[in-house]
């Protein structure tokens, strides 16, 4: 048995009986997606993540990526296979554009099938992104350039970049020195060099178009300085066919902790042939465009974390209920006591119990973002909020969902005892593969900082405010039965603690020392790990009030363990997990300057 394990139950209660989406499948612009036909994409997904892709994630992480020749990458077989799978399956066209030759998808069941793809085989679908790449810059580019680039970046299954990083501008972008300077023929020669480029060159399209940020002759410096640029790596002619090899070349691949299979290139620009780019919007608009794509990479990364969790948690379960080790503790005394499965052992269930309120959660987290981005799509009043509101929730789901993912995969592989840390088990990849995810598309500290900074104070928490209301509705409800009260109430102690915390930031910026933006820096990882769990406290409640609905129907023996089990994930998240926030406030609300007032030579 291959290592994946997928969750379709769980993604179909969140999509069909919390979320509703039936109830706009089929519509609008969705009419071609209704709702049995997205149950047939999730489940025919599902087998091909599982065959295909699965297939080539031992594979692809023990051969790796390689440099050959005059710096082209070679990619594992594996996935390769997976690549011809996923576009003869023409899986690309659920996330496009019905214009673009999409499939009406909605979000959130594109996002549900790519938490199926990412958690079979992450590599595999990255190196996919040619066609959503082109359909992001779309928007932005005449008939012309979408004839020669965005349309064939979809139908001939062109590879795409998002090249911003450079050897000394990671975190701090706008610190890039790649240059570009107009060639006077409507082109621009880009000169510099950019590190830890995903998908930077690999032997499977015929064409790769990096999407560069670089400054232009003239412009200023900081991030508004730069601008969008495409580049191929081969020029692509006016009647479409491939033209010279344009001068960017792969100088370097890193060699990682994990996720081998996909390469991370050094790409440099312009070194002996001039590396000739096509401007994308207006000049010093870069990072405005650039960041269309780093949201929809930083929801992928966040769908990666939590699918590499569901999969090494499920696998984790398998193992607990099968492994014999121990008599039950309550025979502890006894050695003549039966052993029983780990399964029965309290700690291994709290392990279980951990991983599994939180993939739930992150799941939750994840999906109904994603219904966000539907609700956008549909075009409803409140589409200026439900903007707003999915903003305020992607660094929560990429910098919350990489970290927490990554810590509990060492508790999945924990779960296994020293066979999780062999390689018979997927868990010591999961692991190493997962580590990425707090790391690219915007560390964890940029997302809490984003978090505040951008996303709660700007709007000086008007966002956030509608959002807490709505958790609080919850926290006061009832469903008339009393069920769920005790975790009602930790509910609403949690909305009591974050706004504590986001109260006490707030009052720092007046520190009368000036240096109160050091009290917030110090706190920003804290609130965003806290206003997550506080977002998922609620929903795994909203789901818990949905599962019981479900009970109360009598389903079948198999349905009932369902809904016990999302009521379990409710009651064990709001006991276990947001107690904690009060003594994170407390924390919060202590900070001095201690740590900061320290000398370097003292750490
Ligand atoms: C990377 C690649 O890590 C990782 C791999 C990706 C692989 C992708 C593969 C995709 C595959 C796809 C497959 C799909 C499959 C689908 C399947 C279907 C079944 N939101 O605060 P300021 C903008 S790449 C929006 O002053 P600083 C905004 O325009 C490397 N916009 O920043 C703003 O202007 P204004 C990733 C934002 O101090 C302007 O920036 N690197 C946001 O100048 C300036 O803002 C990073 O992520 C936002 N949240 O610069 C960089 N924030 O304010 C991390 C800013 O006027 N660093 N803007 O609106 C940062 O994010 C920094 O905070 C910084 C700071 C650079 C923004």
């Amino acid at each position: 048995m291959g290592h994946y394990r997928s969750n379709l139950r769980d993604i179909a209660f969140n999509l069909f009986e919390v979320l509703e989406v039936g109830g706009y499948l089929g519509t609008g612009p969705f009419a071609q997606m209704d709702p049995d036909t997205a149950r047939g994409v999730l489940e025919e997904v599902e087998r091909v993540a599982g065959k295909v892709f699965a297939d080539g994630f031992v594979s692809g992480d023990r051969e790796g990526a390689h440099l050959a020749g005059e710096g082209e990458v070679v990619i594992p077989d594996g996935i390769k296979a997976g690549l011809d799978a996923f576009f003869d399956g023409e899986w690309f066209r659920l996330a496009l554009p019905e214009h673009l030759g999409g499939a009406g998808s909605p979000p959130s069941l594109t996002w549900a099938a790519s938490e199926l793809f990412l958690g079979a085989n992450p590599a595999t679908l990255m190196y996919a992104a040619g066609p959503f790449f082109a359909a992001i810059v779309d928007p932005l580019v005449d008939d012309a350039l979408r004839a020669r680039y965005v349309v064939p970046m979809i139908e001939r299954r062109w590879g795409a970049t998002m090249v911003l990083t450079e050897p000394d501008a990671g975190s701090d972008v706008g610190a890039g020195r790649t240059r570009a300077v107009r060639a006077g023929d409507g082109t621009w020669h880009l000169t510099g060099t950019k590190r830890f480029i995903t998908n930077g060159d690999f032997d499977w399209p015929e064409n790769i178009v990096h999407l560069v940020l670089a400054r232009a002759e003239g412009s200023g410096p900081g991030t508004k300085g730069l601008s969008l640029f495409l580049v191929p790596k081969y020029w692509v002619e006016e009647d479409g066919s491939l033209g010279e090899r344009n001068g960017v070349v792969v100088t370097g691949l890193e060699d990682k902790m994990g996720l081998k299979a996909s390469a991370t290139c050094t790409l440099a620009f312009g070194e002996s042939v001039p590396a000739r780019g096509l401007l994308v919007g207006e000049v010093d608009d870069g990072i405005r465009h650039m960041f269309r794509v780093i949201e929809y990479a930083r929801m992928l990364v966040g769908t990666k974390a939590i699918a590499t969790l569901s999969t090494g948690y499920l696998n984790a379960l398998d193992y607990a209920k099968q492994r014999v080790q121990g008599p039950d503790l309550l025979q502890a005394a006894d050695r003549t006591a039966p052993r029983v499965a780990i399964i029965r052992h309290p700690d291994v269930r709290r392990m279980l119990m951990e991983q599994k309120a939180h993939v739930e959660g992150m799941r939750a987290l994840v999906l109904y973002t994603a219904s966000l981005q539907d609700r956008i799509r549909l075009g409803t009043d409140d589409a200026e909020a439900l903007a707003r509101r999915n903003d305020l929730l992607l660094p929560m789901v990429k910098g919350y969902g990489s970290e927490k993912s990554y810590e509990l995969l060492a508790l999945s592989l924990q779960t296994l005892g020293g066979s999780g840390y062999c390689r018979d088990y997927p868990h010591e990849q999961y692991l190493r593969d997962a580590k990425i995810d707090t790391l690219y598309e915007g560390t964890t500290g940029i997302q809490g900082q984003d978090l505040f900074f951008r996303k709660v104070a700007r709007d000086q928490g008007a966002t956030l405010g509608a959002l807490v209301d709505e958790i609080l509705a919850t926290a006061k409800g009832d469903a008339g039965n009393g069920a769920l009260a005790t975790e009602r109430a930790l509910l609403g102690t949690a909305v009591g603690d974050v706004q504590g915390m986001l109260a006490a930031l707030v009052g720092f910026f007046g520190d009368p020392s000036g240096r109160g933006l050091y009290r917030i820096g110090l706190n920003t990882t804290s609130l965003l790990m806290s206003l997550s769990e506080l977002v998922i406290g609620w929903l795994l409640v909203r789901q818990a009030e949905v599962a019981l609905a479900a009970l109360a129907a009598g389903p079948s023996a198999a349905e009932r363990a369902f809904y016990e089990g999302k009521v379990a994930s409710a009651r064990y998240f709001t006991r276990r997990v947001l107690p904690q926030l009060s003594a994170r406030r407390a924390v919060l609300e202590q900070t001095d300057l201690a740590v900061m007032d320290l000398p370097d030579d003292a750490f």
